[in-house]
C-alpha cells in the first residue's frame, strides 16, 4: 500500500493535563478531536478513557462507551481501543473494552515491562499541577512494571477473537516480537499481522532509526515481509516526527498525538489535528496520500463500524 496509514492518539494514561492545555480528556473534546483529527487524514482513531473531571486515566466501561459512541457519531474512522490501560489497572481491568464494546481494533501489548515517565515531575513544582493525582501519577512510574504476562496475552488474544476485534500488535523491544512469533506458533493470530513499534519509552526501545531498522529486520526474519504491516510510533519530541518520517521512507505507517508527544515544533506545544496535518505535510513530500477508513479496513481485514458494539 502505497498510502499512509496515520493514527491519532488523542490522550492516552500518561500525559498529565498540566503538560499541555491541550489535551483532550471530555468526552466533548475528545470527540471533537477525532473528528478534526479524522478530517486532516487520521483513518483511526486511537482510545483510553479518562475521567471528564478531573483527566485522571479511567476503566470505567460506561464512560468508555461513551466516548466510543460519540466519536463513532462525528467520525468514519476506525476506533482503535487501548487495552493498554494506564497505572494501577489490572489486565481484566483493561481487557474489559472488548467484550463489552467489541471494537474493529484493540491493543495488545506483547511483553511485560518497566515503564516510566517519573523524569516528566523534574519539570514541575507542586503549584504548577492542575490536578492533585498528577505528580504521584508521573512520579509512581519509577516503580511501575507493566504488566503482559504469555498468560494475559493469550487471554487477550481469545477475547478478541470472540469479538473479531482484531488486534494492533504493540512491540516497545525486539523480544517482544519473539513473544509475538511463539503466539503465531500458538495458532492465536492470524494475518496480516499488524504491528505498532512503540519506540523511546523508558522501559523499551530507543526511537533511533539503528533500533527501527533492527526490529524490522527481526520482524521481517519471524514473520515474512508478506505476512505484516508495520506503524511506527516516536515518544517524544522530535522523535514522533522522525520515526514517523522514516516509516514513510521504509513503507510503513505512522501514529502521532499527544499521547506520545505534545510538541508540534521546538518548543511549540500543538493540538492533535496540528500533529496529523504535519505527518500530512510531510506525507505528501514522499507521495504518500493519508489512506481512508474504509481502505484501512480493507487492508487490515476489519469487520467493519457497523460490526462493534458501541
Ligand atoms: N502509550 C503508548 C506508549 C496501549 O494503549 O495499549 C502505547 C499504547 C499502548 O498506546
Ligand atoms: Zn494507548
Amino acid at each position: 500500500m502505497n498510502k499512509v496509514i496515520i493514527t491519532a492518539a488523542l490522550t492516552g494514561a500518561v500525559t498529565v493535563p498540566t503538560q499541555t492545555p491541550y489535551l483532550p480528556y471530555t468526552i466533548e473534546q475528545l470527540a471533537e478531536d477525532a473528528e478534526q483529527c479524522a478530517r486532516a487524514g487520521a483513518a483511526i482513531i486511537h482510545i483510553h478513557a479518562r475521567n471528564p473531571a478531573n483527566g485522571a486515566p479511567s476503566s470505567d466501561m460506561e464512560l468508555f462507551g461513551e466516548i466510543l459512541k460519540a466519536i463513532k457519531a462525528r467520525t468514519d474512522a476506525v476506533i482503535c481501543t487501548t487495552t493498554g490501560g494506564g497505572v494501577g489497572m489490572t489486565p481484566a481491568d483493561r481487557v474489559r473494552v472488548v467484550p463489552m464494546w467489541q471494537p474493529e481494533l484493540a491493543t495488545c501489548n506483547m511483553g511485560s515491562m518497566n515503564f516510566s515517565v517519573h523524569p516528566a515531575a523534574r519539570r514541575f513544582s507542586d503549584s504548577d499541577y492542575k490536578f492533585p493525582w498528577e505528580k504521584q501519577w508521573l512520579l509512581g512510574s519509577e516503580d511501575f512494571i507493566f504488566p503482559n504476562t504469555f498468560a494475559s496475552i493469550k487471554h487477550f488474544l481469545v477475547e478478541m477473537k470472540k469479538t473479531n476485534t482484531r488486534p494492533e500488535f504493540e512491540i516497545y523491544d525486539v523480544g517482544h516480537l519473539y513473544n509475538l512469533d511463539f503466539m503465531v506458533r500458538e495458532g492465536l493470530v492470524e494475518k496480516p499481522i499488524w504491528l505498532q513499534f512503540v519506540m523511546g519509552v523508558l522501559g523499551g526501545i530507543r526511537a533511533t532509526l539503528y533500533d527501527l531498522t533492527h526490529l524490522l529486520d527481526t520482524a521481517n526474519r519471524l514473520f515474512g515481509p508478506e505476512n505484516y504491516h508495520w506503524s511506527v510510533i516516536g515518544v517524544g519530541y522530535p522523535q514522533q516526527f522522525h520515526m514517523c518520517t522514516a516509516a514513510l521512507m521504509l513503507g510503513g505507517h505512522a501514529r502521532v498525538g499527544l499521547e506520545d508527544n505534545i510538541f508540534v515544533s521546538r518548543g511549540k506545544l500543538g493540538r492533535n489535528h496540528e500533529l496529523v496535518e504535519k505527518i500530512v505535510r510531510i506525507a505528501a513530500e514522499f507521495d504518500r496520500e493519508p489512506a481512508t477508513p474504509d481502505e484501512v479496513r480493507a487492508f487490515l481485514n476489519l469487520k467493519g463500524k457497523d460490526q462493534v458494539g458501541f
